[in-house]
C-alpha cells in the first residue's frame, strides 16, 4: 500500500507519525503543506483543519493519536505497543503526557503572539508545562532508557521535548524556561538522549519553514 504523509516541517505530530512509519520498515511520501495558508490542502482532507493526514491507499486519517492507533493494528510487527496490559496502559500513560504536553505548549506559544497575551493564560499554561515535565521525569526514573525496541509513549515525549528545542531555536517561540528540559528533568533527559541519534529519529529532523504566528492568532 502506498503512504503519503501531508505534514508541515517543524510538525512533533506529523514526525510521531512519520517515526511510527520508519520503525514499521514501511515506505512514504510527503507532502508539505502551511494549515493556515490560503492555499492549504488540509481542510479537503481533514474536517478539524489540522495536520499531520496519512493517506493509506483509499482511507484519509487524520489527528496523530488516531493514525498511530491505526498504523499499529493494520501493521502489527514491530509492535510499537507491548501486549502485556499493565506495560500497555504505562506506554499510553506516557504517550498522552507526551501529546498532551505538545498542545498545552502551543497553546502557551500561540498567546504569546497574540496582541495583548493574558498572564493569567500563560501562568497556568506554563505551571501545566512544568507539571507535566516532572510527570514524564518520574515515570522515566522507572522505565529507564530505551533499547532496542521503542513505544508509542517513547515517541510521543522525545518528539514532543525535541520540538520545544527546535521552536526556540527557529525563532518560533520566545525563549521560554519552562520549555527548558534537558539537564532539568535528569531521567527523562537520559532517555530522549538515548533515542535522538536512532535512524528514525535522524530521518526526521523537525525541519525550518515560514511562520508568522502573530498573523495567525492577531
Ligand atoms: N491533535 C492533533 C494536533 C495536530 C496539530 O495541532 N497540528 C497543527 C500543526 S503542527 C495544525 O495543523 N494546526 C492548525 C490548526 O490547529 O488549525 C494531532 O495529534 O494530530
Amino acid at each position: 500500500m502506498a503512504f503519503t504523509l501531508i505534514n508541515a516541517g517543524p510538525s512533533p505530530f506529523g514526525r510521531k507519525v512519520a517515526i511510527a512509519l520508519l520503525e514499521k520498515g514501511l515506505e512514504f511520501g510527503v507532502v508539505l503543506d502551511t494549515p493556515w495558508a490560503a492555499d492549504t490542502i488540509t481542510p479537503g482532507h481533514n474536517p478539524l483543519e489540522q495536520l499531520p493526514i496519512l493517506i493509506a491507499g483509499d482511507e484519509t486519517l487524520f489527528d496523530s493519536g488516531y493514525i498511530v492507533e491505526w498504523i499499529e493494528t493494520r501493521h502489527p510487527v514491530p509492535p510499537l505497543l507491548p501486549a502485556d496490559p499493565d506495560a500497555r496502559l504505562a506506554t499510553r500513560k506516557r504517550q498522552m503526557l507526551g501529546e498532551r504536553l505538545m498542545e498545552i505548549a502551543q497553546s502557551l506559544i500561540m498567546e504569546m503572539h497574540r496582541p495583548q497575551p493574558s498572564t493569567d493564560w500563560i501562568d497556568r499554561q506554563t505551571r501545566k508545562i512544568n507539571g507535566g515535565l516532572a510527570a514524564l521525569d518520574e515515570l522515566y526514573e522507572h522505565r529507564g532508557c530505551a533499547g532496542e525496541t521503542i513505544d508509542l509513549g517513547d515517541i510521543a515525549v522525545a518528539t514532543t521535548t525535541l520540538v520545544f528545542e527546535h521552536a526556540v531555536r527557529a525563532g518560533y517561540s520566545p525563549d521560554i524556561a519552562a520549555l527548558h528540559w534537558r539537564g532539568r528533568f535528569p531521567a527523562l533527559t537520559k532517555f530522549v538522549e538515548s533515542v535522538e541519534h536512532r535512524p528514525s529519529f535522524a530521518a526526521t529532523r523537525p525541519q525550518e519553514m515560514a511562520l508568522d504566528l502573530a498573523a495567525t492568532v492577531g
